[in-house]
C-alpha cells in the first residue's frame, strides 16, 4: 500500500468504525433486541445475503453450520463479494461490505435487493456484534480472507491460496458482551427459518447442520431443505392436517407495476382464516397495504364470479368480505424495492402503491383461474354461501353477547374476583382450570392488582367450531367481558378492540399434567384465533406451577422438574419426603402464592408467536380431527415447543 492510500485506509477505518460503535452502543435498534431473537437475526440477516445472490440467478446452494462453540457458517455458492479496490473508500469492495453500515451488496444498481432480515441492516451489523468475524472468497481461481475483531479489520484482505470454486463462505461468533442473555443457537428455530426460506424461493437448496450433536449413526444432525413447488408445497406443508375442499392448490404469479405477486392459496373444510404475508422473504405478521390488497382482489372476483353464476340468487342478505375466507389458508409474497415497514413490531407494510398492485394483480389472475377450473369455482362459492349463513346465525349470538354484557352487574362476569387496582398496566387476571383450583388461587392472590377468573374443565375447542358457537360459549363470553375487550365492527365482523382491556398481563394458570396442558392448549388456541393481537402485543402468559414438593424435617423446597427434584433431595441429604402436585387444586393458597402467583419468585413464560405458520399448523394439529399426531405431540409434551419462546 502507499502512503496516500495507508492514510486514506485508515481515516475510512475510523469512519466505518463510528457507523460500527454505533450499532454496538446500540444493538437494538438495528437487529430488534439482543435476547434470542436477535441471536437468531444473525444467522438470518447473513442467509439474506446469499439469498439474494441466488434471486440474482447466481447461487443455487446455501450450507449453514452451527458450530460446536456455537459459532455459525454461512456458505454459499455465488460469484463470491468482490474484492477489487472500491473506488470511493479506497478499501478492498469485501471490506466496505463487512465494516460500513448500510453498504450492504448495493454494488449492482441494476439488482435491486429483495430479501433482508427484518430490518435489513446487512452483514456489517453482524460484523460489529460478533467477537470474531471471517470472511472467505472464493472467486476467479483465487481464495481470498480477512478477519475482524468485534467489527474492526485485522488486517487487509489478503489472497490464501487458490481454488477452483466461486463463492463465498461467513463465520461468526456472536459477541458476549453484547448477547448477555444467551449464546446457544436454537437448531428448530434455525431450521423453521430455514424451511420457510426454501418455501419462499423454490429452487434453492439450504441445508442446515448441526455440528454440537451427533446421531446415532455417529453423524451430525440436520436437514436439507429444497421446495420444487414453493408456496404451492408452503400451503399443503400449513394445510397437512386440515381436510382440503379441492385437489390442488391454486397458484399464480405475476408482475404489477414492478411488483411481483405470488399467491398459493386453498379451502378447507375448518372454519379458521389462515392468511400469511411475506414482503422480500419476511413474514408481515401486521399485514399492510399487500394484504388488504389481495384480501380486496379475492372479495371483488369471487363476488363477482358468484353474481354471475346465479348461486346466490336465493341468499336473503349481503355476503360480507370475511365470507369469502372462510376456511381459506393463502401465502401471498410480494417483493417490493423499498419496503416501508411499520406497526409494533415493525412487521406491517406501508407502502400504499403495494395495495393497488396486488388487488389489480389478483383480480387478474384469479378470473383466469375460476374460468379455467369450474368445479373449484363452484366448490369455493358454495364455502362462501355456507360461511355467509353461519356468519349471520353467529351476528345474533353476538349481539346477545353485547346486551348481555350490558345486563349483568357492573358489565362483569359473576364468576370474576377483581382486584382493586385500576390501571390495566399494573394488572393481571388469572385464568384457572377449574372452580376449586380457583379458589385457592382467590385465597393466595394479591388482590390489588390480580384477578382471577375461574373456567370451567375443558373450555371449547375453537379450531372445530363455528363461529356462532364460540361466541355463544358461556365461557369464552366470559373470557371477552373480564378482559374488557370486544368484537366486530361494521366492516370487519372480527376485528378486536383492545382499547379497553382491562390487564396486561393474562396468566393461564393450568395444572402441570397432560390434561392441564391440554386445557391450556385450548385457551391458547382460543386467544390464536379470536384475539391475536393480545399474544402479538405479549399480553399472553403461562404459569408455572412446580411439579414437587421436597421436604425434610424443617426444610422444604418446590422442584419444577425430576432432575430439581434430585439435586434438592440430595442437597437434603437424601431420603427426603418428595410430594408430588398432581394439580393445582393440591396446593394450599400460600404455596401457590409462594411458587406461581407472587411476581417475586414465580416464572410466567410469556407466550409469542415467533413464526405464524409453524403456529398455526401446531394448532390447527393439536386442535383438529386428526388424533394420532395430536396425541403422539402432546404426549412428547412439547406443547409450547414453537409457540412460546
Ligand atoms: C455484489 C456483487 C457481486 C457479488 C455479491 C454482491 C455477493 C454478495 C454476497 C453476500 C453473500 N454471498 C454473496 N455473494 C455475492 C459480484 C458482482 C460480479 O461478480 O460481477
Amino acid at each position: 500500500m502507499s502512503e496516500e492510500a495507508k492514510k486514506q485506509y485508515s481515516a475510512d477505518s475510523i469512519q466505518a468504525l463510528e457507523g460500527m460503535e454505533h450499532v454496538r452502543m446500540r444493538p437494538s435498534m438495528y437487529i430488534g433486541d439482543v435476547g434470542p431473537r436477535g441471536l437468531h437475526h444473525l444467522v438470518y440477516e447473513v442467509v439474506d445475503n446469499s439469498i439474494d445472490e441466488a434471486l440474482a440467478g447466481h447461487c443455487d446452494t446455501i450450507h449453514v453450520t452451527i458450530n460446536e462453540d456455537n459459532s455459525i457458517t454461512v456458505e454459499d455458492n455465488g460469484r463470491g463479494i468482490p474484492v477489487d479496490l472500491h473506488k470511493k473508500e479506497g478499501i478492498s469492495a469485501l471490506e466496505v461490505v463487512m465494516t460500513k453500515i448500510g453498504a450492504g451488496g448495493k454494488f449492482d444498481k441494476d439488482s435491486y435487493k429483495v430479501s433482508g432480515g427484518l430490518h435489513g441492516v446487512g452483514v456489517s451489523c453482524v460484523n460489529a456484534l460478533s467477537e470474531h468475524l471471517k470472511a472467505t472468497v472464493y472467486r476467479e481461481g483465487k481464495i481470498w480472507e480477512q478477519e475482524y475483531e468485534r467489527g474492526k479489520s485485522m488486517y487487509p484482505v489478503k489472497p490464501i491460496g487458490e481454488t477452483e470454486k466461486r463463492g463465498t463462505t461467513v463465520t461468526f461468533k456472536p459477541d458476549p458482551i453484547i448477547f448477555t442473555q444467551t449464546l446457544e443457537y436454537s437448531y428448530d428455530t434455525l431450521a423453521s427459518r430455514m424451511r420457510e426460506l426454501s418455501f419462499l424461493n423454490k429452487g434453492i437448496t439450504i441445508s442446515l447442520t448441526d455440528r454440537r450433536h451427533k446421531n446415532k449413526d455417529g453423524e451430525f444432525e440436520g436437514e436439507t431443505f429444497f421446495s420444487e413447488e414453493g408456496l404451492k408445497e408452503f400451503v399443503r406443508f400449513l394445510d397437512g392436517n386440515r381436510e382440503p375442499l379441492m385437489q390442488e392448490v391454486i397458484f399464480f404469479e405475476g408482475e404489477k407495476n414492478d411488483i411481483p405477486v405470488e399467491v398459493a392459496m386453498i379451502y378447507n373444510t375448518s372454519y379458521a382464516e389462515n392468511l400469511h404475508s411475506y414482503v422480500n422473504n419476511i413474514n408481515t405478521h401486521e399485514g399492510g397495504t399487500h394484504l388488504s390488497g389481495f384480501r380486496r382482489g379475492l372479495t371483488n372476483t369471487l363476488k363477482k364470479y358468484a353474481d354471475s353464476s346465479g348461486m346466490t340468487d336465493k341468499l336473503k342478505f349481503e355476503i360480507a368480505g370475511d365470507d369469502f375466507r372462510e376456511g381459506l389458508t393463502a401465502i401471498i409474497s410480494v417483493k417490493v424495492a423499498e419496503p416501508q415497514f411499520e406497526g409494533q413490531t415493525k412487521t406491517k407494510l406501508g407502502n400504499r402503491e403495494v395495495s393497488a398492485s396486488v388487488s389489480q394483480a389478483v383480480s387478474e389472475m384469479l378470473t383466469d383461474y375460476l374460468e379455467e377450473h369450474p368445479d373449484d369455482a363452484k366448490i369455493i362459492v358454495q364455502k362462501v354461501i355456507l360461511a355467509a349463513q353461519a356468519r349471520h346465525a353467529a351476528q345474533k349470538a353476538r349481539e346477545m353477547v353485547q346486551r348481555k354484557t350490558v345486563m349483568s352487574i357492573g358489565g362483569l362476569p359473576g364468576k370474576l374476583s377483581d382486584c382493586s387496582e385500576q390501571d390495566p398496566a399494573k394488572c393481571e387476571v388469572f385464568l384457572v382450570e377449574g372452580d376449586s383450583a380457583g379458589g385457592t388461587a382467590k385465597q393466595g392472590r394479591d388482590r390489588n392488582f390480580q384477578a382471577i377468573l375461574p373456567l370451567r374443565g375443558k373450555i371449547l375447542n375453537v379450531e372445530k367450531a363455528m363461529q356462532h358457537k364460540v361466541f355463544e360459549n358461556e365461557e369464552i363470553r366470559n373470557i371477552f367481558t373480564a378482559l374488557g375487550v370486544t368484537i366486530g365492527t361494521e366492516e370487519d365482523s372480527k376485528a378486536l378492540n383492545l382499547s379497553k382491556l382491562r390487564y396486561h398481563k393474562i396468566v393461564i394458570m393450568c395444572d402441570a399434567d397432560i390434561d392441564g396442558s391440554h386445557i391450556a392448549t385450548l385457551i391458547l388456541t382460543f386467544f390464536f384465533r379470536y384475539m391475536r393481537e393480545l399474544i402479538e402485543n405479549g399480553h399472553v402468559y403461562i404459569a408455572t406451577p412446580p411439579l414437587y414438593l421436597v421436604k425434610k424435617g424443617n426444610k422444604k423446597q418446590y422442584a419444577w422438574t425430576d432432575k430439581e427434584r434430585d439435586e434438592i433431595s440430595e442437597q437434603f441429604g437424601g431420603s427426603a419426603n418428595i410430594q408430588r402436585y398432581k394439580g393445582l387444586g393440591e396446593m394450599n393458597a400460600d404455596q401457590l402464592w409462594d411458587t406461581t402467583m407472587n411476581p417475586e419468585f414465580r416464572t410466567l413464560r410469556k407466550v409469542n408467536i415467533e413464526n405464524g405458520g409453524e403456529a398455526d399448523r401446531i394448532f390447527s394439529m393439536l386442535m383438529g380431527d386428526e388424533v394420532p399426531p395430536r396425541r403422539e405431540f402432546i404426549e412428547k409434551n412439547a406443547i409450547y415447543a414453537n409457540i412460546d419462546a
